[in-house]
């Protein structure tokens, strides 16, 4: 899969409120109201990558979850990246 330049991903950024384009990935910081709330998100978000055989880089800080997306195969930002952010907003919202 391709990767975007930075305009398109700039442009797909706008539907994605909290994800910010940085240092060759994209990138949000979560806050979740509880320790618990914010490991099941994380196993959540590991469920949805396992069947997207695309996988995050992911840090918990106690309710803080930090999930950043690149695809490494394209050395860039590609479709996966948008679609697995977009699942993983979903998964938030129940
Ligand atoms: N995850 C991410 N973030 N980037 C990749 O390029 C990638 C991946 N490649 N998960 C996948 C697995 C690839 O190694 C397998 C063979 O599909």
């Amino acid at each position: 899969m391709t990767a975007l330049d930075s305009s398109s991903i700039e442009t797909r950024l706008r539907d994605l409120p909290g994800w910010k384009f940085q240092e060759g990935r994209i990138a949000k910081t979560f806050a979740l109201p509880t320790f618990h709330r914010a490991i099941a998100f994380v196993v959540e978000i590991g469920m949805l990558a396992e069947v997207a055989d695309h996988h995050p880089d992911l840090s918990i800080a106690y309710t803080t979850v930090v999930v950043t997306l690149s695809t490494h195969d394209a050395k860039g930002i590609t479709e996966k990246d948008f679609a697995l952010a977009a699942q993983i907003e979903d998964a938030l919202r129940g």
